[in-house]
């Protein structure tokens, strides 16, 4: 399969030079590079998507999928994922509607631990409807709806996933696209629910947090709870300066929604016993079936 087979013959009304085509493209590379080796089938995936510019991506990628209200993206690819535990269920969705309206359903998605990926265009703006501030605006953002500024502090969407108990959180730059598809390949991989936060500029609204590449940094993939907290506190989505560390923020893996619930670990496939002190034991324990036969 080529990525161009994911395409679909929708007119793409994203402004010319919009970061999320480089999102689109790079789902487009990983899907299909993982079908290619076979580990999963075109079948197999499937999206959510809700209300925003970002959203348009459901018309532009030839995958399976259901449309949400705004905010409702995650419930819905959560609630799929309940229906059919087999499925690699993604859900993309902006930085309004999982901060604002869907945030509830962002604290409790870690809790679940569904295997299962979010997918954030961070553009820190409401962008389809025009620009309004979204939670994760910086202090001071100029809109036609707050000609004063924002007089708030941004949150920290990394923080909040980490106090809610995430498993897995990346952030990657839409217009890195290697980094990106590194990421999204390590975040479908991840057993449980992963969060990928892109750092998106929106070439109209809120323009003056765009361009923040220079500051970025690539991190190793992080495993440590204490680290992890550092690293989500070096940028707090306001500060026009300073450092903005990418990639694998942190990772661990606990039982999922999957394993959980009997009604559905019944459904899953059976894992292969991999690790080598499960496949050591079992050798021991034939080896001593054998000596009590004799
Ligand atoms: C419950 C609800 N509230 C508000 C809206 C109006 N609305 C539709 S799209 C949108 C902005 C989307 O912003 P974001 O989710 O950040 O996506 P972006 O356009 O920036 O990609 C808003 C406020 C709505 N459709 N439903
Ligand atoms: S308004 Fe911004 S986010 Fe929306 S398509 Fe245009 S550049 Fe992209
Ligand atoms: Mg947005």
């Amino acid at each position: 399969m080529n990525p161009n087979d994911l395409a679909t013959t929708s007119e793409n009304t994203w402004c010319p030079g919009c970061p999320n085509n480089m999102i689109l493209a790079s789902t487009k590379k990983v899907v299909s590079d993982m079908i290619n080796e076979r580990k999963f089938k075109h079948e197999d995936f499937a999206i959510t998507t809700d209300i925003g510019c970002n959203s348009k991506i459901f018309d532009y990628l030839k995958v399976s999928g259901v449309n949400a209200l705004h905010g409702r993206a995650l419930p819905l690819a959560i609630g799929m994922k309940i229906g059919n535990p087999k499925l690699k269920v993604m859900a993309f969705v902006g930085d309004g509607a999982i901060y604002a309206e869907g945030m509830a359903h962002f604290i409790h998605a870690f809790k679940y631990n569904a295997d299962m990926t979010l997918v954030v265009h961070d553009n820190q703006s409401f962008s389809l409807t025009t620009g309004q501030p979204t939670p994760t605006s910086q202090k001071g953002y100029l809109s036609k709806s707050e000609p004063l500024g924002v007089f708030d502090q941004p949150i920290n969407p990394l923080k909040l996933a980490l106090a809610s108990g995430a498993t897995f959180i990346a952030r990657t730059n839409a217009r890195d696209m290697e980094h990106m598809q590194e990421v999204f390949r390590k975040a479908i991989e991840h057993k449980g629910f992963s969060y990928v936060e892109i750092i998106q500029d929106c070439l109209i609204f809120n323009v003056e947090s765009n361009s923040k590449d220079k500051r970025m940094y690539k991190i190793k993939d992080n495993t440590s709870k204490k680290a992890a907290e550092k690293i989500a506190n070096q940028y707090d989505y306001n500060a026009h300066k300073g450092k903005i560390p990418m990639g694998v923020i942190y990772k661990v893996n606990l039982p999922t929604l999957e394993e959980k619930w009997p009604q559905l670990k019944k459904q899953l496939p059976k894992r292969k016993i991999t690790s080598t002190k499960k496949a050591s034991k079992k050798v021991k324990i034939s080896k001593k079936k054998k000596s009590k036969k004799k």
